[in-house]
């Protein structure tokens, strides 16, 4: 099917900004599909026969940023598996601009950017506190340290870039889950 005639939303932010949170929420208000390129590749590392998941493991447990191609992958099939639908958030991708161009060459453009901006130590608490139930590898203190690395010097340019083009709506993060939701409502009323 056409990827070009949906709409997509790039779900961007740090480690625990809300991304998942507030996409959860925008599903059942504005009824759009929601795909976590993370939650897409721990589904994967954990499928019997993959033969990537090893790999995955060790980038995620690293908080380095899994090969693209795996990566779009997983999104292009889950958007496939959900063809009816004309509304994409696609969370947490793309975390580098060579993923940005391999999925503005590959699927499609991005209508705009959702960007969660918080500061750090609210971030480090929410994801310790989260640690305690999440099962995650990448819920500890040396994992999050290379995650918020990566974040700055390879997530990060990918917002800079759709701010140049006004693409992007800031919702700052540090903030109550019902204030941070609210904000996020009016980047979409503001975007849409
Ligand atoms: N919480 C949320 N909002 C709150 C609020 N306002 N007040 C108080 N608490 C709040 O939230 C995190 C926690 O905070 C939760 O416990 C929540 O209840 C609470 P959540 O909504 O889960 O934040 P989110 O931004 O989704 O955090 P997440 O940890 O999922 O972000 P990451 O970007 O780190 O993780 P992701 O799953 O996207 O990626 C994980 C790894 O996969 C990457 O490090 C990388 O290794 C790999 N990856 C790739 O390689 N390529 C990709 O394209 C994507 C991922
Ligand atoms: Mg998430």
């Amino acid at each position: 099917f056409p990827f070009d005639k949906k709409t997509v939303v790039f779900v961007l932010g740090g480690p625990g900004s809300g991304k998942g949170t507030n996409s959860a929420y925008l599903v059942r208000d504005y009824g759009f599909v929601h795909l976590s390129a993370g939650d897409l590749l721990r589904a994967e590392q954990k499928r019997e026969g993959s033969k990537v998941g090893e790999l995955i493991a060790h980038y995620i447990k690293e908080g380095q940023i899994v090969p693209y191609e795996v990566t779009i992958g997983l999104l292009r099939d889950a958007m496939m598996d959900h063809k009816e639908s004309d509304k994409f958030l696609i969370d947490g991708f793309p975390r580098s601009m060579e993923q940005k161009v391999a999925f503005e060459n590959g699927v499609t453009n991005c209508k705009f950017v959702l960007y969660f901006e918080c500061i750090e130590p609210i971030l480090v608490e929410r994801i310790m506190n989260r640690a305690k139930t999440s099962g995650r590898s990448d819920d500890n203190i040396d994992s999050l340290k290379k995650r918020f690395k990566v974040f700055q010097n390879e997530s990060y340019p990918v917002v800079a870039e759709y701010l140049k083009y006004n693409k992007v709506c800031t919702v700052n993060c540090n903030d109550s889950v019902d204030k941070v939701y609210s904000n996020t409502k009016e980047c979409l009323e503001k975007f849409k």
